[in-house]
């Protein structure tokens, strides 16, 4: 406990929700005393020599002297190996069952007496004393795992901790491990994998924060790989670059070590180039929800609307100001005394109603949902969980109590499909009321707590989906199971519509479900930093839809930061201005006329791009790309540009430099090859290289990519595809996905083609179809 979590902990004893929450954190304690013996004497364990191999499909299983060793390719090219028999199943991250073995992947000695597993893409040599190496189909060696070591209780009760430790190329840079504020770039430092609640806003040197797994992208000149140790439980990655021509002018090669505290140890790979992982990562832990479409315009958002007469105001407020308005979210305080699924009716009578008013200017509902449930008898939620055997219980079979808004509350687990059931049914709740979407909060799980960790006690016990476990493996997967209730829940009950649901916690395959947001993210210029470097990191790792508190979380941004911070949004997947019900406001038109103007501009530029905004949406779910990618996306063997992490590129077809300093009017943008445009001024500038851009208060600089095709909206309403000359003798193309609705239809991809043709820019439809929207050739 450090000085002000002391501090805190002293003054919560004034409170009654803080002398409760003492009473729970020390009942935490003493059921895991109880139930959880420190660990005893243990023995340490590796592989020791290899004695054989026998050939299965897509792979084989190699015999050690103490574990054995499964490797399989897969098809689609994605490697699984597993030790101690460690299978693929069962699996929070993969979707549906995993994927069938590769027939033609065979199993063959190697050299120095191990064996390989050769495949089309990938070749996995496993050495004699159990390293396994992951080696392109040119032999250059892209991972090198060493063998591993467990440490197991003497007495053979309790889990194994193990460790793994990892060479990759000197040149190779990390990227991942969920939602990091101080990436995207993870540099040498260790990454704890417990997902987490920073208490009261963090910066970029906070961390484990809210969404951590263990899903590693490593970029090197030799290629691309991701790497997923499939385990749920605590574990610790330290991390550490390597370089080239160090000490005596040799390269060391970069480290990465994984300690778990318990569970499989078992390995996912797949390679290729960015777009290849990432597809390949969709494929395996399953596509990306696509959310409606008006879930791609700005949304506002505020803990402490303290009545249906400030929403009606806020809105009227969008309204007045000429500000488009695609959605409002309503958070705790909205509830009857913070409970899950009641509304307050004095503060906001007739809910529903307020719903359909709002809905016919076009502003939906999104409703805050915490899983907590006031253990009060009477509660209707309670009683009827309670009925169903829903909330965790403790080693001796009682319900776990903790503490958050309501007071002394039980935890569902989710963990457990009858009871993700019975919760997905609450949603009827949350529809009746009129709401349109929902918003998972405090889903770590959170209990208050002055001392020790702020959630369950390690000795909660979890269904786990028929491999009944304790908290210790069911914590990092709590948000996650929390999502697949949420979204299976609005799906049984308003199936005709895709749900919207975004959530701060989770886990590898979160995206099937929903998105997620940045959590309490500082207002600060390093807070406007973290955030992109949230949700960059969280594309890489398979979650393409996210985005920050515009603003920051919990203080009063300067006019300048919040507009900075507008701007950005206004290019990130989920554009929410959210603020604590303690900070300043958020409304664009309470930081001056100058930032109302400027706001202004970013909402309609917003609304224009909103066609391209939902071509990404689809293409997010059929092709694993993120909407927001590194700028080394296409070329990741460009190290300037793999180092570069103040912007991003958005689709194909924009480059985006957000402004992250403060005081700044012109900023440097490093460019991908190729011609690429100012969206504003028109100028081209030819990269690869560094070009200063203006970039005024009212701007933000973006640059659109030669030969781009990219859908728009027109001010009249009318879908028109905007052109941008690719250079003199080259060519260009783009895809539109257009907007279904909000039903399940799977809308085709039209792809577009751009050509120089008798001295005019022309495009066509690559079907041979003509093209029927407008078009805007610029850059000529
Ligand atoms: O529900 C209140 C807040 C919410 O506004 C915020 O977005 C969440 O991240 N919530 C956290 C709980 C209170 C945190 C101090």
């Amino acid at each position: 406990m450090d000085g002000r979590d002391l501090l805190r902990a002293v003054k919560d004893l004034g409170s009654v929700r803080g002398r409760r929450a003492w009473g729970a954190a020390w009942r935490h304690r003493r059921a895991d005393a109880g139930a959880l013996p420190a660990r005893g004497a243990e023995r340490a364990r590796v592989p020791g020599p290899l004695a054989g191999a026998d050939p299965r499909p897509g792979g084989g299983v190699l015999h050690f002297a103490r574990s054995e060793l499964t490797v399989q390719v897969a098809v689609g090219g994605a490697v699984f190996w597993g030790w101690d028999g460690a299978a693929p199943l069962p699996s929070y991250g993969l979707a549906g069952e995993g994927p069938e073995p590769d027939g033609r992947a065979v199993l063959e000695p190697d050299t120095d007496g191990g064996w390989r597993v050769v495949s089309e893409r990938v070749t996995v040599a496993i050495s004699r004393n159990g390293a396994v190496e992951v080696r392109t189909p040119g032999g250059a060696v892209l991972r090198r795992e060493l063998p591993p070591r467990w440490w197991e209780p003497v007495s053979g009760d309790g889990p194994a901790r193990w460790v793994q430790r990892s060479e990759v190329a000197p040149d190779a840079r990390f990227f991942g491990l969920g939602g990091r504020a101080a990436g995207p770039r993870l540099r040498d430092g260790s990454y704890r994998l417990w997902n987490t609640d920073p208490k009261g806003g963090f910066g970029p040197g906070d961390d484990p924060l809210y969404l951590t797994m263990p899903v590693q992208l490593v970029v090197a000149d030799a290629g691309t790989h991701l790497v997923f140790h499939d385990n749920t439980w605590d574990g610790r990655v330290t991390l550490r670059e390597g370089e080239e021509g160090a000490g005596s002018g040799q390269d060391r090669p970069g480290g990465c070590e994984l300690r778990m505290d318990g569970g499989p140890l078992r390995t996912w790979v797949l390679v290729g180039t960015p777009a290849r992982v990432l597809q390949g990562w969709a494929g395996l832990t399953g596509g990306a929800a696509v959310p409606p479409a008006w879930a791609l315009g700005h949304q506002h958002a505020r803990w402490g609307f303290g009545s249906a007469a400030e929403v009606r105001r806020v809105v009227a407020g969008y309204r007045e100001h000429g500000l488009p308005l695609s959605a409002l979210h309503l958070d705790i305080d909205h509830y009857d005394g913070h409970r899950v699924f009641t509304v307050d009716e004095e503060r906001f009578p007739r809910l529903p109603e307020l719903a359909a008013e709002l809905r016919r200017e076009g502003v939906r509902l999104v409703s805050i949902v915490d899983p907590a449930v006031p253990a009060e008898p009477g509660n209707a939620v309670y009683e009827s969980g309670r009925a169903a055997g829903a909330f965790v219980r403790d080693a001796s079979g009682r319900e776990v109590r903790g503490v958050v808004w309501p007071g002394d509350c039980v935890y569902p687990d989710f963990t457990h499909p009858p009871v993700r059931a019975w919760w997905g049914d609450q949603y009827g709740e949350r529809l009746a009321q009129g709401f349109a979407g929902v918003w998972h909060d405090m889903n770590e799980p959170v209990s208050f707590a002055p001392f020790g960790d702020a959630t369950l006690p390690r000795s909660a016990q979890h269904a786990l989906d028929g491999s009944p476990g304790d908290h210790r493996a069911g914590h990092n997967v709590y948000g996650l199971a929390m999502a697949r209730a949420g979204y299976e829940g609005l799906v049984r009950l308003r199936p005709a519509e895709r749900p919207f649901l975004f959530s701060r916690s989770g886990w590898a395959g979160l995206q099937r479900y929903g998105g997620t947001w940045s959590g309490d993210v500082e207002s600060s210029w390093p807070g406007l930093r973290a955030s992109l470097a949230l949700v960059l990191g969280l594309g890489l790792c398979g979650i393409p839809y996210s985005g920050p508190d515009v603003g920051g979380f919990g203080g009063s941004p300067s006019p300048e930061l919040y507009l900075r911070w507008f701007q950005l949004g206004a290019y990130l997947p989920l554009f929410r201005t959210h603020a604590a019900i303690w900070a300043g406001r958020r409304e664009p038109w309470e930081f001056g006329p100058e930032v109302l103007e400027h706001a202004r501009a970013v909402l309609a530029e917003r609304e224009r791009l909103h066609p391209y905004f939902v071509t990404l949406s689809h293409l997010a779910r059929r092709t694993g790309a993120p909407y927001v990618r590194p700028v080394w996306w296409r070329t990741p063997a460009d190290r300037a540009l793999r180092d570069c992490e103040d912007a991003f590129l958005l689709g194909d077809a924009l480059l985006v430099a957000p402004v992250l300093e403060c005081g700044a009017d012109r900023r440097a943008v490093r460019l991908p090859r190729g011609r690429w445009y100012d969206v504003v001024t028109g100028a081209a500038h030819e990269g690869p290289g560094q070009v200063l851009v203006e970039a005024p208060a009212g701007r933000i600089p973006v640059l659109a990519r030669a030969g781009a095709v990219l859908p728009v909206r027109a001010p009249d309403g009318a879908l028109e595809l905007e052109v941008w000359a690719p250079a003199r003798g080259r060519t260009g193309s783009g895809l539109l996905v257009r907007d279904p609705g909000d039903g399940w239809q799977v809308p085709p991809v039209e792809r577009y083609v751009t050509r120089w043709r008798d001295g005019r820019v022309e495009v066509e439809r690559e079907d041979g179809l003509p093209v029927a929207e407008r078009v805007r050739v610029r850059g000529v």
